[in-house]
Parts: C-alpha cells; sequence; structure tokens
C-alpha cells in the first residue's frame, strides 16, 4: 500500500517535473530574445528625423505641435504590440537621456540575469531536494546541521552578487542627483488639480496651462488617447534643462518615463532636478501621485526642440529670450550720460 503510494507520488512529480522543464525552458528562450541583439538594436532605431525637420520647416513661420513618432515617448500596446513589439511592451520604454540609458542597460544586462540566474538556482534545488529526498527514496535522513564550508560559500557568494549590483546602482543615484549647470534652462512644472502649468522664468516669466485632449481630439492628432494635451511643455533638446515642480493644491508628482525623470511637485516647496533630452521628439508622460478624483487625466506632454526653434516658440508665446532681455534692461537701467557722470564722479 505504501509503496504504491508512493510510486503513484512519483509518477506524478515525473509529470510536474518534466512539465516544468517546458516551462523553463520557454521562460528561458522568452529571456534570450528580450536580451537579443535585435531587441536592444531596437533601442537605436532612428526617428525620422527629415519628417520632424519638414514639420519644423513648416513651422518655421508659425509653431505647429510636432507629430509624435509612434513607439517613441510612449506605452506600446501590450495587446497588440502596436507601435513596437509585444516583447517591448513588457520592458521599459525607449531611453533619451543618458540616466535613463544607463538605468535601462542595468536593468536588461545586470538585474534581469542576476533575478533570472538565482530564480532558476533556487528553482533547481529546491526540485533535486523533493526528489532526491523524499521519504521513499531517502527513508533515514540524516542529523547533519552545520557545514562550515557551505556557511562560508552561501554568505559570500551573496555579499558578491550584492557589490555587482551595488557598483552601478550607486552611480546612477549619483548622477540623478547631479546639479543642473549653471546656464541651464529653467522651466517651472505647477501641478494643479487637475492639470499642468509650465511657467518659463528665464524667458520673461509666462505661464503655459496644459489640460488633457478628449480621446476624440487625439485621435484626430494622430495622437495617443489620455496622454495628449492641448498646450504642451515645450523645451530645447540636447542642452541641460533645470526642471522645478510644485504643487499648487496638493501633492501631484510630474513624471515621463522616457525621459526617466520622475520628481514630485509639493505645495510649498520647489524642487529641482536636471534634465536633458538628446534628441527632438515628443515624450508623453502622466501626473504619478494621486491627487483627487482626475489624478488620471492629467497628463504630460514634453515636446522637445532644436534650440532655435524653442526660441521662436517662446517669441510667439510673448516670452522673451534670456540674452535679449539682460541686454535691453543693463541699456534701460543704466543710460550712457548716467555711466560717464558716475566715472567722472570716481575720478
Ligand atoms: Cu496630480
Amino acid at each position: 500500500m505504501g509503496s504504491n503510494f508512493y510510486n503513484h507520488w512519483a509518477q506524478i512529480m515525473g509529470h510536474t517535473i518534466g512539465r516544468l522543464k517546458v516551462t523553463i525552458i520557454a521562460l528561458t528562450a522568452a529571456l534570450a530574445a528580450l536580451m537579443s541583439p535585435a531587441m536592444l538594436s531596437a533601442q537605436e532605431t532612428e526617428m525620422p528625423v527629415e519628417a520632424v525637420a519638414d514639420e519644423a520647416a513648416a513651422g518655421a513661420t508659425g509653431y505647429v505641435p510636432m507629430a509624435p513618432t509612434e513607439g517613441k515617448g510612449m506605452a506600446t500596446d501590450p495587446r497588440t504590440g502596436e507601435g513596437g513589439t509585444l516583447l517591448k511592451s513588457m520592458t521599459f520604454q525607449d531611453q533619451y537621456t543618458q540616466d535613463g540609458a544607463y538605468a535601462l542597460w542595468m536593468h536588461n544586462w545586470i538585474l534581469m540575469p542576476v533575478i533570472t540566474l538565482i530564480s532558476l538556482f533556487v528553482l533547481g534545488l529546491l526540485l533535486y531536494v523533493i526528489a532526491r529526498y523524499r521519504k521513499g527514496a531517502n527513508p533515514n535522513p540524516s542529523r547533519t546541521t552545520h557545514n562550515t564550508a557551505i556557511e562560508v560559500i552561501w554568505t559570500i557568494v551573496p555579499v558578491f552578487i550584492l557589490v555587482i549590483i551595488a557598483v552601478p546602482s550607486i552611480s546612477l543615484l549619483a548622477a540623478q542627483y547631479e546639479t543642473p549647470p549653471e546656464d541651464a534652462v529653467t522651466v517651472k512644472a505647477i501641478g494643479y488639480q487637475w492639470y499642468w502649468g509650465y511657467e518659463y522664468p528665464d524667458h520673461g516669466g509666462f505661464e503655459i496651462v496644459s489640460n488633457m485632449l478628449s480621446d476624440a481630439d487625439a485621435l484626430a492628432n494622430g495622437e495617443p488617447a489620455k496622454l495628449a494635451v492641448d498646450n504642451r511643455m515645450v523645451v530645447p533638446a540636447g542642452v541641460p534643462l533645470r526642471i522645478q515642480t510644485t504643487g499648487a493644491d496638493v501633492i501631484h508628482s510630474f513624471a515621463v518615463p522616457s525621459l526617466w525623470f520622475k520628481q514630485d511637485a509639493v505645495p510649498g516647496r520647489l524642487n529641482e532636478k536636471l534634465l536633458t533630452i538628446e534628441e527632438p521628439g515628443v515624450y508623453y508622460g502622466q501626473c504619478s501621485e494621486l491627487c483627487g478624483a482626475r489624478h488620471a487625466y492629467m497628463p504630460i506632454t514634453v515636446e522637445a526642440l532644436p534650440m532655435d526653434q524653442f526660441e521662436a516658440w517662446v517669441l510667439e508665446q510673448g516670452g522673451e529670450l534670456p540674452g535679449a532681455a539682460g541686454a535691453a534692461e543693463d541699456a534701460a537701467e543704466i543710460p550712457a550720460e548716467e555711466v560717464e557722470a558716475v566715472s567722472a564722479v570716481a575720478e
């Protein structure tokens, strides 16, 4: 009776292990596909620069919102893989900042392999112990409680793994705390219930009010629904930006996944973080701090433009360029005669 039971059990285990093997093989294959060069090179796919340039040229006389590039600065559809592959929709969005690219590399080549290997190793050990040391195969269990060699190994190996993770992790953390340089372009993102305001203190202090477009309007524009806005946060590409965030009422959070950027917008506080967007494009984000009933309906659209087009946009908004304003002010404040008079007194 007893041996019959164990035979039956062993048979079931055999089936289960067989199925697990298939599952492990499938998982490994999926992971390999995820890490494949094709997958990585997808990151380097260039955006149709000409298309953007054409549009920019069209907007030379007046600002025309840039058309987004499918799959860039937005999530891909996990059901259809629209805008990318199905696998791509399971991982991070392609990154358009240095920190983002580094973080994505760390995720793909350090964290995921380490997590996968450890999980498979522990699963393998468990299955081996279940099969090898079951009562039927091992009726008299060992009474061993200590083994110095193996205890040293299972202390040192995890320490070694943690150090491997800590080195890139700490440098990423440090990079994310880098202070914006003095000449960075300042944009102040203000969270309101429930929309965003973008103030340009270096450009005359005008403010853009940004509300979500209806699904119909967004789709008609060729933009993703619930992410498109009427007035975008327009910034120059390729130069350091000083993004300041604050909340007008409750805590919001300014977050754009493809730029590796997330910063809380807290009432009464001014948070500041460096952001350098590497290339022109349209990048979508959302408020990422529960801020009330319409929290899900205050998206962020960042449009990065070449500097000259950004400056043209600023002038169109009634803003002024920092250098020009400064020179004009200097000229206005100190008339030439006064300067002469002052130097005469000094003599
Ligand atoms: Cu909010």
